[in-house]
C-alpha cells in the first residue's frame, strides 16, 4: 500500500519498500518556551527557520502544530501554512485536535495533505472523516477509544481496524489512512515500548496499511533522550512504522542505517551517499580517538 501526499511542488510516497519517510517534529510548541513567545507575538521567522533546518536534516515532511494556550489556534495554522508552503516544497502534517482547525488548515493547503488526526472517538470520526474525503487528503488514525488509550495491542489493534473501517465507509481508502499506534512514555510503564511495538506488527501483518508513531513520546522523563529515541526507532521501522514523527538532527543517520539493514536501500546507495555527503573534506578530518 502506497500513501501519496504532497506539497506546494514536492511529492512524497510512503510504504513499505520506500525508504522510511521521516516526518520532522519541531514544529511545535509543546515544551519549547522560544517557539511559544514567538508565535504569541505573531513572529513566523523561528517556525521557518525550523522549517529549513528540517529538510535540510532529511525531513520529507512536516509536522505542523502551533497550538499555544490562550492562543487563536485557527488563525495561527492558516499565517503557519500559508507561509510555509510559500518558502518549502514538502508536504506538511497538519497536527491539531482541533477539527475546526484543521478545515480552516485544509482550506488554505495548496497539495494533498497529511492530517494529523483523527481518533476512533465517535465524535472525531463524525468530524474528521467527512472533511478527509471532501479535501481529497491523508489522515493520521490514532488508536485511542472512548476510554483513552488501550493498554493491550490487540485492543489498539481493534480500533486500528475500526478506523480504516469507518474511513472506508466515508470514502477514504485504505491507502489514505496512516495509523498510529501510539509511543508513550517507557518510564511509567516498562512495557509501554513492546505493547507499541506489538500492535504495529498486528496492523502491518493484518491490515497492511502505512503507520507513524511519535518516535520522541518513549524517552519522555529520562536523561540522554536522543540515545533512547535511536534505540527505539529502528525497532518501531521493523516493526511496520513507515513515516515516523522525529527530530530528523537525531533521527536521519539512525533511519538511513537502519533501511540499509533493513533492505529497503538496494546496494546502500542512500547510506554511501549520505556518508559521502557528510563526510567532512579531505584533511579536515577529526582526529580519531584510538
Ligand atoms: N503522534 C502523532 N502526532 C504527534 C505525536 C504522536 N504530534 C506531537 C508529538 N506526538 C510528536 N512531536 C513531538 C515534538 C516534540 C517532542 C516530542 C514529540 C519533544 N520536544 C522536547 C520536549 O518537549 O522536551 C523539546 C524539543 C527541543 O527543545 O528541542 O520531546 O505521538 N500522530
Amino acid at each position: 500500500v502506497i500513501t501519496v501526499v504532497t506539497g506546494a511542488t514536492a511529492e512524497v510516497l510512503i510504504g513499505d519498500v520506500n525508504p522510511t519517510v521521516m516526518i520532522g517534529e519541531r514544529i511545535n510548541p509543546t515544551g519549547r518556551p522560544a517557539l511559544s513567545s514567538a508565535l504569541t507575538a505573531g513572529c513566523l521567522e523561528l517556525l521557518l527557520v525550523e522549517a529549513h533546518k528540517q529538510v535540510a536534516e532529511g525531513a520529507a515532511i512536516l509536522d505542523v502544530n502551533v497550538a499555544v494556550p490562550g492562543m487563536d489556534e485557527e488563525a495561527m495554522m492558516v499565517e503557519a501554512v500559508l507561509a510555509l508552503q510559500a518558502t518549502v516544497s514538502v508536504p506538511l502534517c497538519l497536527d491539531s485536535s482541533n477539527p475546526k482547525v484543521l478545515r480552516a488548515a485544509l482550506r488554505v493547503y495548496k497539495g494533498k495533505a497529511l492530517v494529523n488526526s483523527v481518533t476512533a472517538e465517535e465524535r472525531s470520526l463524525d468530524s474528521v472523516l467527512p472533511m478527509i474525503k471532501e479535501y481529497q487528503a491523508a489522515v493520521i488514525g490514532l488508536t485511542i477509544g472512548d476510554s483513552g488509550i488501550p493498554k493491550t495491542a490487540e485492543d489498539r489493534f481493534e480500533l486500528a481496524n475500526l478506523i480504516v473501517g469507518r474511513a472506508a465507509e466515508a470514502g477514504i481508502p485504505a491507502e489514505d489512512v496512516v495509523i498510529d499506534c501510539l509511543a508513550t512514555a517507557a518510564c511509567t510503564t516498562s512495557q509501554a515500548g513492546l505493547t507499541t511495538l506489538e500492535a504495529c506488527k498486528k496492523v502491518r501483518d493484518e491490515l497492511g496499511v502505512n503507520q507513524t508513531l511519535g518516535g520522541s513520546n518513549i524517552s519522555f522523563g529520562v536523561p540522554n533522550r536522543s540515545l533512547v529515541n535511536s534505540a527505539f526507532l529502528p525497532l518501531a521501522i521493523s516493526s511496520g512504522v513507515n513515516c515516523p514523527i522525529v527530530d530528523p538532527a537525531h533521527a536521519r543517520s539512525v533511519v538511513i542505517a537502519g533501511d540499509f539493514v533493513l533492505g529497503r536501500d538496494p546496494f546502500g546507495a542512500r547510506y554511501l551517499s549520505d556518508f559521502r555527503k557528510r563526510r567532512p573534506p579531505r584533511g579536515e578530518e577529526q582526529p580519531s580517538a584510538t
